[in-house]
This record gives structure tokens, sequence and C-alpha cells, in this order.
């Protein structure tokens, strides 16, 4: 996968313009702090920034901003800043849209996303092609918020809208047969222009999977929002995967197919690279990537001079819930 230092990513293409002059400020308060001898220290922590008030009004069927509006919050709290809205809505990874973290934002808006369905394939009593009318029929939807830690060690805080997977499984009454859970994402090089790429490495569709008890996990959700609006569309719209102690490349967009299966699916970074990517991709800070290490993190809003640098935690912080599923894997030999 390719990484990027944040000197990279110019600032001014990333921020709103209302953080990207706090950092202005900031910059001159820590020039002038440094001189007194105060130390970085003293300065305001601006880049910890709440979040600010979303007002986009995204496209999008009214039934689904109707659900969406009324998702509840979760119970669960979690001690950190969300990550602006700016920030993740302006700076993704979704290779169908091209390689650098602006390209979603500047090039996704072409697809449309409704009307939209989801082939439900495999080991599963009721099999079909389902609309996501008929998908989102009868479920309430949840606010959850979660970090997202990706594979290039940055990470965010992501207030999502969305639902139990374990919800639309027990729908379509898996059989005894279904070990394992695939999910692929739309191919439309139409709207697409990473797919049409020469260079792409990338085996079109991009494909992920689970073990069937990650899928049921009560953790896992099928994202269709983000900070009470539509999903947009550079993450993932209408509807994607968020398994918050993975890393990030498990959390496929833009789902068209989920398929039943007796053995491990194949999946896109895996198949790539599979000494740098496994299928179970877990965050785990003891267990290095081959080309970097995984113990720290860059938490957005991450800056040159504020990188914002945080430990990664086992799991991603969410190992009393999920260590279990994995007690008697070696997680080095499973990464
Ligand atoms: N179809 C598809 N899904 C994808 C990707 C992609 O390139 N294509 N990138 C993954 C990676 S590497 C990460 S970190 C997350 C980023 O999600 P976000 O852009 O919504 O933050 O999406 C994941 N889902
Ligand atoms: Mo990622």
């Amino acid at each position: 996968m390719l990484i990027k230092s944040p000197s990279d990513i110019p600032s001014s293409e990333i921020t709103p313009e209302s953080i990207y002059n706090s950092r202005r400020e900031f910059m001159r308060g820590t020039m002038s702090a440094a001189a007194l001898g105060v130390g970085i220290a003293a300065a305001p922590d601006l880049l910890a920034a709440p979040s600010q008030v979303v007002d986009k009004d995204l496209p999008g069927p009214d039934w689904l901003k109707q659900q969406i509006a009324a998702a509840k919050t979760n119970q669960e709290k979690i001690s950190e800043n969300l990550t602006p809205y700016e920030h993740v809505t302006g700076y993704n990874n979704f290779y169908e849209y091209g390689y650098d973290k602006t390209d979603p934002a500047a090039k996704s808006h072409v697809l449309k996303p409704h009307p939209w369905s989801v082939e439900i394939a495999g080991e599963v009593a009721k099999p079909g092609t389902y609309t996501l009318e008929d998908l989102l029929k009868g479920v309430n939807l949840e606010e959850r918020i979660y970090r997202l830690r990706c594979v290039e060690a940055w990470s965010m805080v992501v207030p999502w809208v969305g639902f139990p997977l374990a919800d639309l499984i027990k729908r379509f009454e898996p059989t005894g047969n279904a070990k394992f859970v695939s999910f692929t994402t739309l191919k439309r090089p139409a709207e697409m222009p990473g797919q049409k790429s020469s260079f792409s490495t990338i085996d079109w569709p991009y494909r992920e999977g689970l073990r069937m008890d990650e899928a049921m996990h009560p953790l896992t959700i099928l994202a269709v929002g983000l900070y009470g609006k539509v999903l947009p569309n550079q993450n993932g719209a209408p509807l994607r995967l968020v398994v918050p102690w993975k890393y990030g490349f498990k959390y496929i967009k833009s789902i068209v197919k989920i398929e039943f299966t007796e053995k491990q699916p194949k999946t896109t970074w895996s198949m790539i690279a599979p000494d740098e990517y496994g299928f179970y991709a877990n965050v785990n800070p003891k267990v290095s990537h081959p080309r970097w290490s995984q113990a720290e993190e860059r938490r957005l809003p991450s800056g040159l001079l504020r990188p914002n640098i945080v430990p990664t935690q086992m799991f991603n912080g969410y190992a009393d819930q999920v260590a279990h599923l994995y007690k008697d894997m070696d997680l080095r030999k499973y990464y």
C-alpha cells in the first residue's frame, strides 16, 4: 500500500478553511511561544478542535434521509474527539477513484448510488437480489462512534450511522456450511476512473471477507451514513462495512454482493501482497508491517507541527470485546 508522509499532503487541500486558518494562528502562536522559551506544550490545542456543525445536504432518497435522521446514538462513550467532517470526507482511501487521498472526494461525485441493489449469494436459504430499500426496511439505524485505524498508520474517530451486519445475515438464513462471508464492491469503470487505469495493480472488483463469527459480532456494522448524514460517495455510498478492531482496508465500500462460503474468500490486499496484508488484519501494535512499525498512529487532523501521534491499541481498543475470537490463534501467523 502506498504510504505518504504528512509532508506530501498539502494542508490547504485537506483542511477546512477554518482549521487551516486556525492552524496558521497556531503556528504564529507557537513561534512566539518558542521565542519566549515557553515551549510547544503551552500552545492551545487547536488541532483537536471539536467537530463542526455539518449542514451538507447530499443527494439521496427521502426514506433514507429520514431513517438516518432517526438514528439513535449508541451508549458507548469514547473519550477522544471526533475527527472533523472535512477530514473524514476529504482524506480517503478508495482506489477505484485514484491513489491520492484527495482523489475520492474530487472524483466520486460522478457515481450514482441510487437506485442500488445487493446480491445475496452462496450458502443461504434466501439468496436473491435485494434493493437497498428492501435491506433497510424496518431497520432501526444507530450512531456508532468508532476509531478507524488504517494499516498505513493514520487514524480517525468517526460517528457512523448503520446497523449490525448480524441482523442482516440472520434474515437470509445462512446454512451450516456458511463459515465465511465475502463482500464485493461495485465495478463500474465509467464512473470509477481508477478501474480504467492501466497502471492499476488491483484485480477489480475490490473484495473483502470475514469469518462468520467476526461478521456476527455486535461491533460489526454496515454503515449508510456518517455525522448524521447520508454516506458521501468517497466514504463508500450507499453501503459499506465497518469492523472497528481491524485495519481500514477490511472496511469495504459500495458493496454490491454478499456471499456466504465454506472456504476463506480471496481478499484484495492479501492477493496483491500476501506478506504485508493478511486476511485477519486485526489492529495489533506488536506485529509490525514488514516496512513500518504499527506501534503508533497519526490521529487526524495531523500536521507537520502537530503530527498528533498516539499509541496504537491492541484490537484498536476493542480487545475486551473481541480478543476471545482469536484466543487459540498465533496473531503473528494470522496477521
Ligand atoms: N472498495 C474499496 N473499499 C475500500 C478501499 C478501497 O480502495 N476500495 N480502501 C480501504 C482502506 S485502505 C481504508 S483505510 C478505508 C478508508 O475509509 P474512508 O476513506 O471512509 O476513511 O476504506 C477501505 N475500503
Ligand atoms: Mo487503509
